[in-house]
């Protein structure tokens, strides 16, 4: 058991002496992230209050504009990043285009972060957890102010990806390429604490998640899959599997990667890229869960590999336990070609 409490900005700090060379410029980076997601977590929990305090669009007490938490979300994590002085632009899926930094010391920063501020945000009226999605890529070209290039990046180039959950408590998931890490806000001191060392994703799992409601827009493949996993299918010993989905793809994916299960959101008839964003939602959670031992695929290849060929472009996607993404691609193979 671990005997010491060990805050995020302290691992931060360890992590970074593992690495001789290391500037420490993402370090700061990931700790400026760490400190706007304490600010929003604050706006998340006040927001049943919203009828009392204020409600979006209108007026406060203080006669300023109560901004909607998404966009509260996107502002506060844009400061963030530009008080860091490590980042030299940001892309977001509340904006159309990035941004980019002008002020010297971030113009020349190394590293682009892409973001979906708060995501799942139609949840939040309703109570249920919702998150912070974020990627971080070194910049690929070496114009003074970061141009589209820095971003459209395959995933596989992630320096970092991880997330923030809102939900019974707060967590920070993270990983940089050594493995996954996760901390819970202890709100009594103000910190995230490693609480979920060297996460592994377990490689059976059993539990499904993917809106059923939209069956018949499925593959035959997809469906044959869901069937599999209701037992529908003829198999010694199988046992219906749990479905579960909470539609906020950041819970849906904590949930099965600390108990093993697959996510999905597939191609569907008329939709033949699913909704979620590759560059906000799917590269993040595929290198994180890939990191954690688990598998992400948009249905032919890995979504790490995948060429962006736009900022806001979506992914089919299948991610989390190994062979439940494996036994998917199978049943895809033989019924959808
Ligand atoms: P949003 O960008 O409008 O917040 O939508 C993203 C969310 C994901 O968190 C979730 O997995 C998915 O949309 C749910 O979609 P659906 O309601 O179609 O099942």
């Amino acid at each position: 058991m671990q005997t010491r409490i060990i805050t995020l900005d302290e691992f931060i700090i360890q992590r970074q002496n593992d690495f001789p060379f290391a500037s420490g410029d993402l370090s700061a980076l990931l700790r400026d992230i760490g400190l706007a997601a304490k600010v929003i977590n604050r706006e998340v929990n006040k927001a049943g209050l919203a009828d009392i305090l204020g409600v979006h669009g209108s007026q406060n007490v203080h006669g300023e504009e109560v901004k909607k938490l998404d966009v509260f979300s996107n502002d506060m994590m844009i400061n963030a990043l530009r008080n860091s002085g490590q980042c030299s632009g940001v892309a977001s899926e509340e904006l159309e285009e990035f941004i980019y930094f002008t002020d010297e010391h971030n113009a020349n920063a190394e590293y682009v972060v892409i973001m979906d501020p708060l995501d799942g945000s139609s949840n939040i009226d309703v109570n249920i957890s919702i998150g912070t999605i974020f990627s971080i890529y070194r910049r690929v070209t070496r114009s003074r102010n970061c141009v589209q290039e820095d971003f459209l990046q395959k995933g596989i180039n992630q320096v970092a990806g991880g997330y923030i959950i809102y939900g019974s408590s707060t967590m920070m998931v993270y990983t940089t390429g050594n493995g996954v890490n996760g901390f819970t806000l202890d709100p009594s001191i103000g910190e995230f604490c490693l609480s979920h060392p060297n996460i592994k994703i377990p490689s059976k799992g059993n539990i499904y998640s993917i809106n059923q409601g939209y069956r018949l827009k499925f593959s035959e493949g997809v469906n044959q899959y869901i069937r599999y996993c209701q037992a529908d299918i003829p198999e010694k010993n199988k046992k219906p599997f749990p479905l579960r989905y909470i539609g906020s793809m950041v819970a849906d994916i904590h949930r099965n990667l600390i108990k093993g299960g697959i996510f999905m959101y597939p191609a569907m008839q008329g939709v033949p890229n699913g909704k979620l964003r590759l560059m906000y939602e799917c590269n993040p959670m595929a290198y994180l869960v890939e990191q954690a031992g688990g598998k992400a695929t948009n249905g032919k290849q890995r979504i790490l590999l995948l060429s962006p060929e736009h900022l806001h472009q979506t992914s089919p996607i299948f991610i989390g336990s190994s062979e439940m993404v494996e036994m998917v691609m199978k049943f895809e193979n033989e019924y959808s070609g």
